[in-house]
């Protein structure tokens, strides 16, 4: 074994990984030391200089062992697979852009050249991690669930030439660095919010989006499915709520709705990509598109106009009316059934048009229905004022790192998901000169988005404390897919790297350097992101 090999390998194996430059520079030392020392004969030995991955792969794994040896898949390679569905998601990207014939054998067999195998992985990559080992004659990626072979696979493309995730056929030669990736998440919730509230999309913009995130390992997809400008899914108790509530959106377009095989449609096309939908129905406030539905729903019995405008805290459900809750049961029961994920989410936030008590009163309520069809409540950390059941996650967007109450509960065991929206508001702009989004939280560049520590952020609210990150998209100004593109990409990484990778390896000169080479991959699928000043974009991006 060389000495730049030993000098790579522990390292990686702990994760103490500060940063890569680091490493390489001290690589460099290494071999020009040894270089003098062997009167120049280095130039031969070749491979300790190219001993190391390349500073590509988002999020960052957790372990690298890079030797210095290729592996480049030639047009007789073939693929096998313990699991038929991501074999046949890696087998469909790579026969795109390569044009080999790549057949897919799915089971017990001879291992193919890129062999994905539900054994012999280490248990420490727990169900969502993988080991990836490649060599001159193939890869071989081990998980002990198929969502660990999913993100392997992930990793393994973006070791390849970023044409590899074109859609017509590219020339080669597609190549992968030797040497073995060890890897698993650092927070089990690793989320993404779209707002189908405020501006609706479509099934088919969904599904584009669920690709996208599935790249950087996301696997939670939270669904904001009502607000005051717009509900989105068909009640078949409540069926007005869809075909009224959902005929606008903001600026007073046609907006539109799910219907119940549509929702089922997303769902399934999610946990394709081994992401779990929590659907959120946003209560007692954001509630404008429910009451103008229903009269009967408001305390006057009067129903409110439609709402195509921006503002948010002037809508309640009645909480003194007890249909109220019969609404709540028969909404949370119909989406509870339609839901295999764990959890639904109530909202709870800006409830500025609902008193302290009546929230209380709400939030009380509407634990036990949530937990009676099944499921566990996710909300706004705003409901942290209330007590909240055990299972309750709560989820923080304040721009502030002090929360007295989120605290208490943290303290008495709810866990927090993390979505400071200074940091991790992808409708937030990116600089003054943005076009789509707003600012009421600051400007939130790459490396805002990137410079923060979700599991040491918020004062008491650390450690095992917190679930992991969510990076939400609200939507009064994100019209089309484009729109949903620019304002993700590329923070949504950025984020997603906050929630997979250990906290050892970040470092904002080395992330911004594996950022930069998701641009090529970018721009190969036609991603419509946004060219960061403070990112080197290779070329080709
Ligand atoms: C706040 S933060 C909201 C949303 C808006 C968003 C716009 C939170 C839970 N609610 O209703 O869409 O700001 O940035």
């Amino acid at each position: 074994m060389s000495a730049a090999s030993v000098l790579l390998k522990s390292p990686g194996r702990v994760g103490a990984r500060r940063s890569r430059s680091r490493i390489r520079r001290a690589l460099l030392a290494v071999v020009l030391v040894a270089g003098a020392g062997l009167g120049g004969a280095i130039g031969a030995s070749a491979p300790a200089a190219a001993a190391a991955f390349p500073n590509v792969v988002v999020p960052a794994p957790a372990s690298e062992v890079a030797d210095g040896t290729t592996f480049t898949l030639a047009s007789s390679a073939t693929i096998t697979s313990d699991d038929a569905d991501v074999g046949g998601y890696l087998a469909t990207i790579l026969r795109r852009s390569t044009g080999y014939p790549l057949p897919l054998t799915v089971g017990a067999g001879t291992p193919g050249t890129v062999a994905l195998s539900l054994s012999g992985a280490p248990s420490s990559v727990g169900t969502e991690g993988y080991e990836l080992v490649s060599s001159p004659s193939g890869v071989v990626i081990r998980a002990n669930q198929a969502a660990g072979l999913f993100h392997g696979v992930q990793t393994l493309l973006q070791l390849m030439p970023g044409a590899v995730m074109g859609s017509t056929v590219a020339a080669g030669p597609w190549t992968v660095p030797g040497g073995t990736i060890t890897d698993w998440p650092r927070f089990g919730y690793r989320g993404a919010m779209l707002d189908v509230a405020r501006h609706f999309f479509t099934v088919a913009q969904v599904e584009r989006y669920i690709d996208e995130m599935a790249l950087y390992k996301v696997n939670y997809l939270h669904l904001h499915l009502s607000d005051d400008q717009g509900w989105r899914i068909v009640v078949n108790s409540w069926p007005n709520l869809a075909t009224y509530g959902g005929s606008t959106e903001v600026g007073g377009g046609a907006g539109g709705f799910y219907t119940q095989a549509d929702y089922q449609a997303i769902i399934a096309y999610a946990t394709s990509r081994y992401i779990t939908v929590v659907p959120e129905i946003d209560m007692p406030g954001h509630t404008n598109a429910a009451l103008a539905s229903y009269a009967s729903l408001n305390c006057n019995g009067v129903a409110p106009a439609l709402y195509t405008g921006t503002n948010v805290g002037f809508s309640s459900l009645c909480v003194p009316l007890a249909l109220t809750y019969t609404f709540v049961d028969q909404v949370v029961g119909e989406l509870a059934a339609l839901t295999p994920g764990p959890y639904i989410h109530i909202g709870g936030d800006e409830a500025s048009s609902t008193s302290a008590s009546d929230y209380a009163t709400f939030i009380d309520k509407v634990q036990p229905i949530v937990a009676a069809h099944g499921k566990a409540v996710m909300g706004w950390h705003n409901i942290a004022a209330t007590s909240l059941a055990p299972s309750t996650l709560a989820q923080f967007w304040d721009t502030t790192t002090t929360d007295s109450a989120l605290a208490a509960a943290a303290a008495s065991g709810t866990k927090v998901v993390m979505s400071p929206a200074n940091h991790a508001y992808l409708d937030m702009k990116y600089t003054h000169k943005t076009k789509l989004g707003q600012h009421w939280a600051g400007y939130v560049d790459v490396n805002t988005a990137y410079g923060w520590d979700p599991g040491d952020y918020l004062t008491g609210v650390t450690g095992s404390s917190v679930a992991g990150v969510e990076a939400p998209l609200w939507t009064e100004t994100i019209v089309t897919s484009a729109d949903i593109d620019q304002m993700a990409f590329p923070r949504l990484p950025a984020l997603m790297e906050l929630g997979w990778s250990p906290y050892s390896t970040h470092d904002t000169t080395s992330f911004d350097q594996r950022l930069g080479a998701q641009g090529p991959r970018w721009h190969a699928m036609g991603v419509n992101y946004y060219k960061s000043t403070q990112i080197t974009w290779p070329t080709g991006s």
